[in-house]
């Protein structure tokens, strides 16, 4: 008995688990290289920028190497990334890879 219980609850555990058909259950990866980021600052602009943009999950700064990387939902296209990037200060952005996430 316990143990037909313990199999319904994973299986329950399972279903609650499994992606909503609402949120795509993928993300897409994509490393930008910034050029004009000069302090801490240009990064939380820049990040702060990319996180308003609806889809975007995670942002990483690398104000050392120049680098932003975004984890967004697939739909969300290169061009507006590059947008809100340069759209948070005087930077220039560019696409170094896309890879799947
Ligand atoms: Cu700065």
């Amino acid at each position: 008995m316990t143990r037909r219980l313990a199999s319904i609850a994973l299986a329950l555990a399972v279903l609650w688990a499994a992606p909503a058909f609402s949120e795509p259950d993928t993300t897409q990866t994509q490393v930008f290289a910034v050029e004009g980021m000069t302090c801490a600052m240009c990064g939380k602009a820049i990040s702060k920028s990319l996180r308003g943009v609806e889809g975007v999950r995670e942002v990483r700064v690398d104000e050392d190497a120049d680098r932003v990387t975004v984890v967004a939902s697939p739909e969300i296209d290169t061009a507006s990334l590059l947008a809100a990037i340069e759209s948070a200060g005087n930077y220039t952005a560019s696409l170094v890879e896309p890879a799947g996430g």
